[in-house]
């Protein structure tokens, strides 16, 4: 392949805010993640996954990106920028910027400019008259809110926001905006990031603003998830931007089916090199993240396997700053923080695709302990709960869905050491500092050679290394109700990853216990007959 995308990467996500504050502010920042870059390093990563460090009035933290081309103040300088993507580069590590291309922030100079008139620039934007009194049409909103604002002093206009208020979607019809985004792109190419993780990317290029099929949530979907405009600009950003740089994309892309997202990383097509699906993330809701449900490993499971056995390449991603912190999904995985935590170390780096880590992910960080609604700063958690009060949920059940489900739960504070504010800062973090902390850190984990972070580290050193692992091919051999096992071949090598998914011993069928040599597991103990809570091996056949 031409690109800068690896089949043997792992890449790892910071969420600058919540990654290592420099400065005291509460807020993490660049010179903090630059002092960090030795334990990256030593993680055995070889990219990072940037979340937005732009400008911005922080809506929807950075996700609304008011100067694409300047960095968050509160984050560095764009001198600070350049020393990170350089003495990452010195430690074999590359950087790759998060292109969030759907929106803008109304804080921006465009939307600035369509305020005040300017016609060139209104049209960068999605604006409509209202119909008899009514909205334009009847979309809903990813935040659970209405998606039309009346755009400036306007009596009957508005504009399309898919996402908050002060996130307005750009007009991806108009050929100048695509423009704009070369440029932007190329910008920061220059700078030497090594490629993109593309927001919501599937979500770019409407059809048609007609009203939409009524649904549960997200009416008027089937007029913007993967048009053939957005697999359009797609091709034109790989052709004219992304090839010219061997830079590689990873789309994210919301609500993707297997035929939309084997189109969208079609190597032919030439446009994403691989897509963030959802699907396995819904393992434990009924249709709705809100609305959870106990953890279904079979679920779980069984969509794993559709995905393997259905694309050429995959992400594997259990974590990232939208999603609760895995093990806490685990509903039984209270007592076995370790086992469950290497155990989807182990799940991560045997299944085929480009492995992601969630900073934290490593030392097996936990949902927080949030106790009340003050104590969450996402707007969507906050979206939603109003959503839900105009509903006629009662509170009690309302805080019930928002504990589990707020993204803040993947967003605390790393967890550095058992000092104050766990080492992220001297200052007054920017969200609570999980309680966990003590038991649940780097240093102490970076002391201890049977911890979760050692077999992560041990975990990303094999993935790396081990051609079976790297591009063999994914075969299926058991889905029960706890045990997971798949092999991965090449050129006549076979390797068995198996893995227990719940919290109580299980016995492994005789076929599976033959396998005679362990490459690697998170017990030291144990038989062949069984496996125990969330164990997880990796066997070889001697061929003896
Ligand atoms: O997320 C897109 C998205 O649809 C969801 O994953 C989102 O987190 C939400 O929970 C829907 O219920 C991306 C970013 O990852 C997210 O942080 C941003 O808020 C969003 O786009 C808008 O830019």
């Amino acid at each position: 392949m031409a690109h800068h995308f690896r089949k043997d990467m792992v890449i790892y996500q910071i969420y600058p805010r919540s990654f290592q504050d420099s400065n005291g502010d509460g807020l993490g920042d660049i010179p903090g993640i630059i002092s960090r870059l030795d334990y990256l390093q030593s993680l055995g990563i070889d990219t990072i996954w940037l979340s937005p460090v732009y400008k911005s009035p922080n809506a929807d933290n950075g996700y609304d990106i008011a100067d694409y081309k300047a960095i968050q103040p509160a984050f560095g300088t764009m001198e600070d920028f350049d020393n990170l993507v350089a003495q990452a580069k010195a430690r074999g590590i590359g950087i790759v910027m998060d292109l969030v291309i759907n929106h803008t922030s109304d804080e921006h100079e465009w939307f600035q400019k369509a305020l005040a008139g300017d016609e060139k620039y209104k049209d960068y934007y999605i604006i409509r008259k209202g119909k008899d009194g009514k909205l334009p049409n009847n979309w809903g909103n990813f935040f659970a809110m209405c998606p039309w604002s009346k755009f400036g002093d306007s009596q009957d206009e508005y504009y399309l926001h898919l996402f908050a208020e002060k996130q307005p979607d750009l007009n991806w019809h108009n050929p100048a905006v695509l423009e704009e985004v070369k440029d932007i792109m190329r910008f920061w190419l220059q700078k030497g990031v090594v490629g993109f993780r593309c927001d919501v990317i599937n979500i770019l290029y409407k059809n048609t603003l007609e009203n939409g099929k009524k649904q549960l949530a997200l009416t008027g979907r089937e007029h913007y998830l993967s048009t053939p405009g957005c697999h359009q600009i797609l091709k034109t950003l790989r052709k004219e931007v992304l090839d010219e740089f061997n830079a590689f994309a990873v789309g994210e892309t919301v609500f993707v089916t297997l035929d939309q997202a084997g189109d969208l990383c079609n190597e032919d097509r030439g446009e994403l090199d691989m897509v963030f699906s959802f699907e396995h993330m819904g393992c434990d809701d009924l249709g709705l993240k809100w609305f959870k449900t106990r953890l279904s490993p079979k679920r779980l499971m069984k969509t794993l396997v559709k995905w393997q056995t259905g694309l050429a390449w995959n992400t594997n991603y259990f974590e990232n700053h939208d999603q609760p912190r895995f093990i806490s999904r685990f509903a039984d995985s209270d007592g076995f923080r370790r086992e469950a935590s290497t155990m989807m170390a182990g799940l991560t780096m045997t299944l085929r695709g480009t492995p992601f880590i969630h900073e934290g992910q490593e030392i097996g960080m936990t949902n927080g302990n949030f106790r009340c609604l003050k104590q969450i700063q996402d707007i969507e958690s906050h979206t939603v709960n109003e959503m839900a009060k105009s509903l006629g949920i009662p509170a009690k059940m309302r805080w019930n869905m928002i504990r589990r489900g707020t993204r803040d739960n993947g967003r605390m504070p790393m967890q550095w050491t058992d000092g104050p504010n766990a080492g992220f800062t001297t200052g007054k973090p920017w969200l609570k500092i999980n309680g966990d902390y003590k038991e649940v850190n780097v240093a102490k984990e970076q002391l201890d050679p049977d911890g979760v972070l050692n077999f992560w580290k041990q975990m990303i050193t094999l993935r790396k290394t081990d051609e079976a692992l790297i591009d063999g091919d994914f075969v299926p051999v058991m889905v029960s109700n706890n045990i997971f096992a798949f092999e991965r071949v090449l050129n006549g090598r076979r390797l068995l990853s198996l893995c227990n998914m719940t919290g109580k011993a299980v016995k492994l069928p005789a076929h599976l216990q033959s396998w005679d040599k362990k490459i690697i597991g998170n017990y030291t103990t144990g038989t062949a007959e069984y496996l125990q809570p969330f164990e997880f091996r990796l066997m070889e056949e001697s061929g003896e």
